[in-house]
């Protein structure tokens, strides 16, 4: 076993894959009977299987099958589930006050999670930082901060882009199906235009970051106008849409065509953040400065938290009171980012996300010279994708996807699709998994792959 799993500082579950059951087994059948009769249909589930623990690259299940873990819970638990300093962290905040709301009586986790943020965020300028409880409220707010900064009204996103399933952010959402069929009306002033995909790109990947940028600047100029755009938000590596990387050049051009027009630049991290990437921000890459930052998800180990990070001129525009809610920063939630920044820095996990890149990827792209299914092989660091065509064609195959995510999940990878056209297969590992464990997950879909 490499040191990965040694240094993931985790609790005593073996790294191991076990499947001992038919998947899903007895206990997790049974379980979700009682889900069908006491949960709501709408809280879908991709892997019948009920979690019991889970912990460096593992989830082990109430049957004692043990899965390689290729989701982190959708990119939450980078560091690992139950990571130690997180543990550690969490607990003691747990014993001395679990609640006081940060609007009637604050605490040090809370400033000190937004020092953090201050420092970790990309730009040297003064900073300052709000808390909140999911990636969607952290979304909302930014634009609430944006509007009220720049007294304009209308919001910028992109072809492709997710940022949650609140009314505002169902309307920043670009997809229907799952996110916002049946659910309008949604939010005004909400105006989408085209993003660099350089897959499908109409035509081709050569030209695509100007062209994709002439053409979302031509459209906010002329069907918007620049001076009522309060914000342009965009995922930097969009993940919902199907991991899609903006042709290099794009996120530039728009970043600075918000800046020429006083439009507050939002990069939403929430999936990206927090060393994922294999930067501790996915925008570093391109040298971009957003002038606010929306995190989640990676930030506290899995415990619910978000923030929006940005200059302090902007973030100070809100008048006293304006922001807030009774969760938000809870002080358990901050101690586990804590916990969770700590173990991020002492195993140097954005270099853990490129070591990810370069044992997968090359490995992916075989495959991709050997089966025409995979359309192309994208992403970086530990946020890696292949997408799924006919082969032959670019068109996209949902069908073979779901099957090769089932395939995965019978053999013990648990791995998640995403993509606007269901066709991405996309791969999340923890960033303390063991190297080991690692490469018998792509065996798994290489040999699934095989078998399609
Ligand atoms: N912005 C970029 O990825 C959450 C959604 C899963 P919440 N992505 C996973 C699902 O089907 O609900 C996400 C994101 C980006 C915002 C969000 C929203 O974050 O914490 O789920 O509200």
């Amino acid at each position: 076993m490499s040191t990965m799993t040694e240094l993931s500082g985790g609790p005593a579950l073996p790294q191991e894959r076990r499947i001992v059951t038919a998947i899903p087994g007895p206990k997790s059948q049974e379980l979700m009977a009682r889900k069908e009769a006491a949960v709501a249909s709408g809280v879908g589930t991709v892997m019948p299987v009920f979690a019991r623990r889970a912990g460096g690259g593992v989830l082990e299940d109430v049957d004692g099958n043990s899965f390689i873990d290729f989701g982190s819970g959708i990119a939450v638990t980078s560091v690992g589930n139950s990571a130690e300093a997180v543990v550690r962290r969490a607990t003691a905040q747990l014993e001395a006050f679990t609640h006081s709301c940060v609007m009637v009586t604050p605490y040090e986790p809370y400033v000190e999670v937004c020092e953090q943020l201050a420092g970790l965020t990309p730009g040297d300028h003064a900073k300052k930082s709000a808390l909140f409880n999911s990636g969607a409220e952290a979304v909302e707010n930014a634009v609430k901060i944006a509007r009220v900064y720049t007294k304009r009204q209308a919001v910028v996103v992109f072809d492709h882009g997710y940022h949650g399933r609140t009314n505002l952010t169902m309307a920043l959402t670009s997809k229907s199906m799952p996110y916002k069929h049946g659910f309008g009306p949604f939010a005004p002033e909400v105006y989408r235009v085209p993003v660099a995909y350089p897959y499908r790109w109409l035509t081709g990947p050569e030209n695509c970051a100007e062209e994709a940028a002439d053409q979302a600047i031509d459209q906010i100029s002329k069907q918007v106008g620049a001076g009522n755009v309060a914000a342009i938000v965009i995922e930097p590596l969009l993940g919902e849409g199907g991991f899609i990387e903006p042709a290099k050049g794009f996120l530039p051009r728009i970043a600075e065509f918000a800046k020429t027009h006083g439009i507050v630049f939002v990069a939403d991290e929430i999936q990206s953040g927090f060393c994922r990437t294999g930067q501790w921000f996915a925008c570093e890459d391109e040298g971009i400065v957003p002038d606010l930052i929306t995190t989640a998800k990676g930030i506290a180990g899995g415990l619910p938290l978000a923030a929006v990070t940005g200059r302090a001129e902007i973030m100070d525009a809100a008048h006293s009171g304006g922001l807030g809610g009774t969760y938000g920063g809870n002080p358990v939630a901050c101690a586990a980012a804590l916990g969770s920044i700590e173990t991020m820095r002492e195993l140097d996990l954005p270099a853990r996300a490129k070591r990810i890149e370069e044992i997968m990827k090359p490995r992916l792209q075989k495959m991709a010279e050997q089966h025409g299914v995979i359309g192309e092989v994208r992403g970086r660091g530990a946020m890696l994708a292949i997408e799924l065509v006919k082969p032959g064609t670019k068109e996209p195959n949902p069908e073979a996807t779901a099957a090769l995510a089932k395939a995965c999940h019978q053999e013990g990878l648990l791995v998640l699709t995403t993509g606007t056209y269901g066709n991405v297969m996309r791969f999340l590992p923890p960033l303390v998994i063991g190297e080991d464990l690692l490469n018998e997950g792509v065996d798994i879909v290489e040999a699934a792959l095989s078998r399609l």
